[in-house]
């Protein structure tokens, strides 16, 4: 440290200091980072992390000073004030780009109006706000919708910090949770998402303290004569939840496909989990001459120590294929290629199609019966981001695809005594939640553009809070990489990633940079919190 941070810090110090006391004075208690910290043990003391690296509270535990635990800085700048709160009206502070203007004709507003006006790319919304210290910070962007559901796009500081969402066309909140915003001036940008909304005025108010517990998880499978094998893998799964990331990625072609090959040539390093796809077994797709060796490549990467994880592409059966120029057999999987009515089927006017989705079932049941075989655990995502709806399977609502998840996990437990899944439940909204007993872990997929490194915090945080039992959290499909040192500065630490196949990663065996650079793979590979396949434990004898 030199002199100048010092005398820096002997500043800060002095002033921050005031603070403590009065925390001690007052019982305030441990503010949210380090409890965080405390709690689970995310980082060394000292830290592995960039920000902490040289950070105030190491400088401090170096010096052998009082307890620090109220220092929630991890800049060295400033104090955080855990009652901070900021109110400013968006027609009297925002600067405003494009069309965004002043109206005041919808009631329920505050101050002297709301903006309007985010339609395009170039309508913005900025605010310019001042906080005391570093640390995180709830983001309440009180708006109403013109109609139905709408997000917008929030920029920190140049970068992606999560959506801003709002139902109803009432002035309502609309809360960005945990944004972490440096002592002193920040930029907070609104960029049109969907657009359509008025925006009233953006509230501030520091975030409350993470609830340490969140990544304490049973290890406890839904399935109970699940296979050793799958509850090792739990085991692991659960023991670096909070501590470690795991890294995965999809590639059709295993260990050597092009995915692989190229993080490997960049980094050094394997990912963990090979992501596959039992698209091409599927027998409206078989039918047209599709061939696959998923399975081949799972138990060859099993063997070298990895994990597996599979989604499954369901192309509709035949008979409800359009198979246009537009929409041909093989985009089968998306509702815009497809005939099929989920709900019709699960409600019984369908029974013809009831019986394919049990035939299309039962041949991807022959497909995970080999990997059991192969003493192979699968972590199993079946149905993914239904919610959307640009897939068939959640093209009839929540109802119906709940009654498909449900008879997928029956007919494969208990028809064809399946038991080497983790059941990755990738629905993407709490409405669309099969139960407890149906779920293993939580997935989102996220594609936040081009080079985006957030750790997705609020989607994170949001998600701990869903009306469901306390499971892992995974990011089962992204874009772009994240970046490890922001995913622990901000606590959201996903239990494993999964990188989509393709330009996401590589084009033509040689490395893609549209949606990570090769920095960013470089950190994330060669992270010490990050799991790469070198670094996995033996999982057959996980534990003993
Ligand atoms: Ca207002």
């Amino acid at each position: 440290m030199g002199d100048n941070n010092m005398k820096k810090f002997t500043r800060q110090w002095v002033s921050c200091a005031i603070l403590v006391v009065l925390f001690f004075l007052y019982g305030c208690g441990v503010l949210n980072r380090n409890s965080f910290n405390d709690g689970v043990g995310v980082q060394d003391e000292g830290g592995s992390n960039s920000n902490m690296g040289d950070s105030m509270y190491a400088d401090i535990q170096k010096n052998g000073a009082a307890d620090v635990s109220a220092v929630n800085d991890t800049n060295g700048e400033g104090c955080y004030d855990p009652n901070f709160e900021l109110f400013l009206e968006a027609e009297d502070v925002a600067i405003t780009t494009g069309r965004v203007r002043v109206e005041s004709s919808h009631p329920g507003f505050s101050g002297g109006g709301y903006l309007v006006g985010i339609e395009s790319d170039e309508d913005t919304v900025t605010f310019n706000v001042t906080v005391p210290g570093s640390g995180f910070y709830d983001l309440n962007f009180i708006s109403a919708s013109y109609n139905g559901y709408k997000e917008n796009n929030v920029y920190v500081n140049g970068v992606f910090a999560g959506v801003a969402k709002v139902e109803g066309t009432n002035f309502q909140d609309s809360i960005l949770k945990r944004v972490y915003l440096n002592a002193g001036k920040n930029e907070i940008k609104m960029t049109k998402g969907w657009g359509w909304i008025r925006l009233d005025a953006l509230k501030i108010t520091a975030s409350p303290s993470i609830d340490e517990n969140i990544y304490k998880v049973s290890a406890q499978l839904v399935d109970p004569y699940a296979t050793d094998r799958a509850k090792k893998l739990m085991q692991f799964l659960v023991d670096m939840y909070g501590k470690y990331i795991i890294s995965g990625q999809y590639s059709d072609k295993g260990i050597n496909g092009p995915e692989f090959k190229v993080i490997y040539s960049i980094t050094g390093k394997y990912p963990a989990i090979l992501g596959l796809d039992f698209i091409d077994y599927t027998p409206s797709r078989v039918a047209h001459g599709t061939k696959s060796k998923a399975v081949e490549y799972a138990i060859e990467f099993d063997k070298l120590g990895g994990i597996v994880t599979f989604c499954w592409h369901w192309n509709a059966p035949e008979p409800y294929l359009y198979d246009t120029s537009e929409n041909p057999w093989c985009s089968g999987f998306y509702t815009r290629a497809t005939n099929i009515n989920l709900g019709a089927i699960m409600d019984g006017k369908d029974p013809q199609g009831y019986e394919l989705l049990l035939r299309d079932i039962d041949e991807i049941a022959k497909q995970l019966k080999r990997l059991q075989e192969a003493d192979v655990p699968v972590l199993w995502r079946p149905l993914h981001e239904a919610s959307g709806g640009w897939f068939w399977w959640g093209a009839s609502g929540p109802d119906a695809y709940i009654k498909l998840y449900r008879l997928l996990f029956d007919r494969l437990t208990k028809v064809h005594g399946i038991h080497n899944l983790i059941w990755v439940w990738n629905g993407q909204h709490p409405d669309w939640y099969p139960g407890d007993e149906y779920v293993d872990i939580i997935g989102m997929d996220i594609y936040p553009g081009e080079r985006v490194y957030s750790p997705h915090t609020s989607k994170f945080f949001e998600m701990t809070e869903w009306p469901v039992a306390k499971k892992i959290i995974a990011l089962t499909e992204n874009g772009c990489l994240f970046d490890p040192d922001l995913a622990f500065r901000d606590g959201a630490v996903w239990s494993y990633f999964g990188t989509w196949s393709g330009d996401f990663v590589s084009s033509d065996y040689t490395l893609s940079e549209k949606y990570t650079e090769r920095y960013m793979f470089e950190k994330v590979y060669n992270h010490e919190k990050v799991i790469t396949l070198d670094e996995l434990p033996d999982l057959r004898n996980y534990g003993k």
